[in-house]
């Protein structure tokens, strides 16, 4: 287990660019306290506490109306954490949970009730242990009469070997940060290809266009300035934005789990949204109509 971390950035820069009115942080976590809510025994690393206060209070700072907290395999299956969260959301939270076979109906029906919308899939191996595929396939079948979906987060390396898994899914499924494409290779090229032609044929996968922090290999962008804003991943996200613009979503991965490194401004990643979402009706798709339509979709907005 990583003994230590980095600490989220405190006082992230104001950012420049505003997000439409009603954006929502479809990606981010809350973490703990641990004092109150523990941290899983299997876990692969101990993140710091992220409270859903400080959640809440960067939302607003940030110019966000709403949030999509997900489980992080710190937590496990342990999902007291998040459901804490949307129950003080005002409403204002939506949740992706981590459950395992033995879950029960009725606790399917609590995390319902709370808010829980999906459940997560995690295949990084750095992440977590190995679970059967049959498993998994037995709860993407119990979750989906509920009308959640399912979430999954693997490598870009990885995705031949689960593909098929995915694409039989009987839910929408929504990738983790594009698949994580390793970005030091062509953008039109065989490996972040396969991505793309899994989503032409699959029109219920979506993906999520999040964390140039953590696929960047050219680096942040420098504290007063956007020019150098992860460049590298911009032709990435921009294709998918541009290509799929009904079914991606952009979240800020707050507090932003396991960076040994680098830890992000999340101002300055504010600031990354409109070199991926070029114009104001992509950006309304990514960080409104999209979320809306998959985590609230009882609201007109
Ligand atoms: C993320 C990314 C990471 C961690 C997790 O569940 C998790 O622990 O998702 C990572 O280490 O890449 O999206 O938070």
């Amino acid at each position: 287990m990583t003994p230590g971390w980095l600490a989220f950035d405190a006082s992230p820069s104001q950012p420049r660019f505003r997000p439409p009115p009603g954006a929502v942080d479809a990606h981010c976590h809350v973490f703990g306290p641990g004092a109150q809510f523990p941290y899983a025994p299997e876990r692969k690393y101990t993140p710091c506490d992220a409270s859903k206060d400080q959640l809440f209070a960067l939302r607003d700072r940030l110019g966000f109306s709403r949030n999509v907290i997900v489980q992080a395999t710190c937590h496990g299956s342990d999902n007291r954490a998040l459901v804490d969260a949307l129950k003080h959301s005002k409403a204002k939270a939506r949740g992706v949970a981590t459950v395992k076979r033995s879950v029960t109906n009725t606790e399917l029906e609590e995390l319902n009730e709370a808010g829980v919308r999906a459940t997560r899939f995690n295949f990084v191996k750095r992440l977590v242990d190995f679970t059967p595929k049959e498993e998994l396939l037995e709860i993407a079948q119990r979750i989906a009469p509920l009308g959640w979906h399912v979430v999954v987060y693997f490598e870009a390396v990885d995705l031949p070997e689960l593909r098929d898994f995915f694409t039989a899914l009987p839910t929408t499924v929504v990738v983790d940060h594009m698949g994580r494409p390793d970005v030091t290779k062509p953008v039109d090229g065989p490996e972040f290809e396969l991505f793309v032609n899994m989503m032409r044929e699959h029109p219920n996968i979506w993906s999520k266009v999040s964390c140039p922090e953590r696929l960047s290999v050219s680096g942040p962008p420098a504290r007063d300035g956007e020019q150098n804003a992860y460049r590298d991943v911009v032709p990435f996200a921009r294709r998918i934005v541009e290509t799929f613009p009904d079914r991606v979503l952009w979240g800020t991965d707050w507090p932003h789990p396991n960076l040994k490194n680098h830890m992000p401004d999340d101002g300055l990643l504010v600031d990354f949204i409109p070199h991926i979402a070029t114009t104001p009706e992509l950006q309304r798709k990514l960080l409104v109509d999209n979320p809306m339509r998959l985590y609230w979709p009882e609201e007109p907005f």
